[in-house]
């Protein structure tokens, strides 16, 4: 069922599928939950209804159906557990193949992109900045993207709903993150971490393109980082 914003991300469908599992598994708690809180309203007509009483659970027979809940609650967790360890650890370890190193900052208010500069590596004196409030992030398509994530003021959090990921930016640290895109086009970066009155202004857009397409990118960027420096 396709009720979610494109995916894009060679991991995405597998968050998706999460998603799907934890649903199943709160939806069944769900209408157990509402039976058990409707059935005594709808089954004793009030007039008959007992006065409430409070139970410590120290009796036999409701340690039980505590229990009960308790067990099962476990044992969804533990299932839950299990069926994203896989994912976890591919989200988590960062591809050995690294195509393209990126920096991306946040501040109060906006995203900003840190690019190699010629001498191909991040962190150095040559890199290109991008600061403007609803600028372009370019990524090549198909490409082992690492971003390397870091907040310059408060908590906000990296978010591009279209790749699945989602990460939060500290201040005094950095979060190292991937993805690897496959198809080409314009998607919303947005901060989903409230911090300050402007955080709604905190919106960017990731460009996926060619590889041709992105090095033009960069070769226009330095030119005209250097035309004014
Ligand atoms: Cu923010």
């Amino acid at each position: 069922m396709h009720i979610f914003p494109e995916n894009i991300s060679t991991y995405g469908q597998e968050i998706d599928n999460l998603f799907w599992l934890v649903l199943v598994f709160v939806v069944i708690a769900l209408v157990i939950s509402l039976f058990v809180l409707i059935y005594p309203l709808v089954n004793n007509h009030y007039t008959k209804v007992k006065k409430a009483t409070y139970f410590t659970g120290e009796n036999k027979k409701h340690f039980r159906w505590i229990s009960i809940a308790l067990v099962l609650l476990g044992m969804s967790d533990f299932v839950i557990l299990l069926a994203e360890h896989n994912t976890w650890e591919e989200i988590e370890n960062i591809p050995a193949k690294v195509d393209v190193r990126i920096g991306i900052t946040g501040r109060q208010w906006n995203w900003i992109f840190t690019y190699p500069g010629p001498d191909g590596k991040l962190n150095t004196g040559d890199d290109l900045v991008v600061d403007e409030q609803n600028s372009e992030l370019h990524v090549p398509v198909n490409k082992n993207i690492i971003l390397e994530l870091r907040s310059r003021d408060v908590l906000h959090s990296f978010f591009v709903v279209n790749t699945r990921l989602k990460q939060d930016v500290i201040p005094g640290r950095m979060n190292t993150r991937w993805f690897n895109l496959t198809k080409e086009g314009k998607y919303d970066i947005s901060c989903a971490e409230i911090c300050g009155v402007l955080h709604a202004k905190m919106r960017n857009f990731l460009v996926v393109e060619s590889q041709d397409k992105y090095e033009q990118y960069l070769k226009t960027l330095y030119e005209k980082n250097t035309a004014n420096p």
